[in-house]
């Protein structure tokens, strides 16, 4: 048995097609369901519902073999014992800065200023500020976090950006862009190479699937 683990929403609906190319048939409906642990039509294939962070850790030990994650959750997880073979082209988005439109920004990133930035994303922000050396102070939010600088909590935000829409409708402005992001498929290290007969040919046709 092969377990995959996927998070609801935008991960699930975007994994179902690409499998369903691979020849594996999922009951949509199956979506809606409160079950954890999802059937498919390979008898040898389930699906595991994770918490869109929570994929690498449940694949990095072996809980589920393969799992599907974006870049922004793996490059947040240290990442150690996965294996990236397939880049889904999926659940595509960007990591950005974003300030309040009326901030001076160029300002307050200057060397030597201290910026606020709120985030989700410890990680990627300390690590983009420190890159172009620039030191800001990081606060960890876990959601919402587009309200953080319209009340004060911090100047700015690092977050992922898709249309746009929820920064316009909260009068941000995208800054400077981090990283484009999509979602990848990962396996576990040990799982590929002792099952390699078995997990092989999945990721093969997965990844023959993002081909077409
Ligand atoms: O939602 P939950 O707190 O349970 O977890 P999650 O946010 O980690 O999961 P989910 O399902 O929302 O996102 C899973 C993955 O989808 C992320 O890890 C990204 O790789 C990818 N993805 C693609 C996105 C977006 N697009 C996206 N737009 N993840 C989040 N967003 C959010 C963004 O944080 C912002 O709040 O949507 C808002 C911006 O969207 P626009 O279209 O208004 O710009
Ligand atoms: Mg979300």
């Amino acid at each position: 048995m092969i377990t995959l683990a996927l998070s609801k929403g935008r991960i699930f609906d975007e994994t179902l097609p690409l499998l369903a190319a691979a020849g594996i048939a999922v009951d949509a409906s199956i979506g809606a369901s409160r079950k954890l642990i999802l059937p498919t039509g390979d008898p040898d294939l389930r699906l595991i519902i994770v918490r869109a962070s929570d994929v690498p850790t449940y694949v990095q030990y072996g809980a589920a073999d393969l799992g599907v994650a974006g870049k922004d959750v793996l490059l947040e997880h240290s990442g150690e014992g996965l294996y990236q073979p397939v880049d889904l082209g999926i659940a595509r988005c960007r990591m950005s800065v974003a300030a309040p439109a009326g901030f001076r920004y160029a300002e307050a990133v200057r060397p030597g200023a201290r910026l606020r930035i709120a985030t989700k994303y410890l990680q990627v922000a300390r690590e983009h500020f420190a890159a172009t050396g620039r030191q800001v102070e990081v606060v960890k939010v876990n959601g919402s976090v587009e309200l953080a600088p319209l009340v004060g909590l911090a100047h700015g935000i690092v977050d992922l950006v898709a249309t746009g829409r929820t920064l316009r409708e909260n009068g941000l402005v995208e800054r400077e862009q981090i990283f484009d992001s999509s979602a990848r498929l990962i396996a576990n290290r040990a799982s590929l190479s002792l099952r390699a007969d078995e997990i092989g040919p999945l990721v093969e046709r997965m990844a023959r699937a993002v081909d077409r």
